[in-house]
């Protein structure tokens, strides 16, 4: 699976994490939080970034004074990837739980939210991407239904409520609608995160029909087709420093038929 893996610099550390750090990491070291995307076309969107409260993350140095937040599992494949710049063995400078990072300010890169939070998602899985995942509710079902928990259970989440209240704007337009994972969310009857099979339902109508018949509705490839643009967003935010390919090997399921 090739994934684009996005840079959100850490701007404010949640008071937890800034405890975890302290005296870990050269002075004036920037740190990013890399989720992992397969739409980077939807970055304009992005209002929040998630991480698993009760995963663990490792900050992994990837180059003088540049270091990435991801799991130990991401950290190990990237360093076969050329990501780092020593080649081999990931350098953690240390470990974070997830619940440390929630309320941590970082930039998201093309979005129309420029600041946004790391909030708790409890389907993180361990086991895919970086561990860490950015929000698009306006193309997510699964982060729309996240948001919204979030913004009606603040306090349960240990979370301010306005974090999760930021604006939803329209990305791309389909034949149905300009805010696609709203639109199935509320077709679908989700009421929370927790409708698994309803919401992998509306995550598959949302990435056929994202895909297929998508039209951008902002950014520098407004008009364009998604399918057109996608490739084209992922090659600006690459060549501006802003992400970076990651491919994860595929999980090799071994049969014991037989
Ligand atoms: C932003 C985004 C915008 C995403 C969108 C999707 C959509 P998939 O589809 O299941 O193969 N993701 C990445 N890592 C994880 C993880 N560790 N745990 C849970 N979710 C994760 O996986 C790829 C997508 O799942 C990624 O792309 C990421 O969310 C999330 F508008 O990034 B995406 C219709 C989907 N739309």
């Amino acid at each position: 699976q090739e994934y684009t893996a996005l840079k959100l610099k850490v701007l404010e550390w949640a008071p937890a994490a800034a405890d975890a750090l302290r005296g870990k990491l050269p002075e004036g070291a920037s740190v990013y939080l890399c989720p992992a995307t397969l739409r980077p076309e939807t970055m304009y969107g992005q209002t929040c970034c998630f991480v698993g409260p009760s995963l663990t993350y490792g900050v992994f140095r990837a180059r003088e004074n540049e270091y990435f937040v991801v799991t130990e599992r991401a950290a190990r494949n990237m360093a076969y990837q050329g990501i780092f710049d020593k080649d081999g063995v990931p350098e953690k400078a240390a470990d974070l739980q997830g619940s440390d990072l929630i309320g941590t300010v970082v930039h998201a890169p093309l979005s129309f939210h420029p600041r946004v939070r790391v909030l708790p998602m409890d389907t993180v899985l361990a086991t895919k991407g970086t561990g860490v995942v950015t929000s698009v509710p306006s193309d997510s079902p699964d982060d729309y239904a996240m948001v919204t928990e979030l913004a009606k259970k603040a306090d349960f989440y240990g979370i301010q409520k306005e974090w999760a209240e930021l604006d939803i704007i329209p990305i791309i337009q389909t034949p149905t609608s300009d805010l696609l994972a709203p639109y199935l969310v509320k077709k679908l009857k989700i009421a929370s995160p927790k409708d698994a099979k309803q919401l992998l339902e509306a995550k598959e109508l949302a990435y056929k029909e994202g895909f297929y018949q998508g039209v951008m509705k902002v950014g520098d490839f407004k008009g364009e087709k998604v399918e057109v643009a996608k490739p084209k967003v992922r090659e600006q935010l690459i060549q501006n420093g802003e992400a970076f390919a990651y491919s994860e090997p595929e999980n090799r399921v071994v049969s014991r038929s037989g």
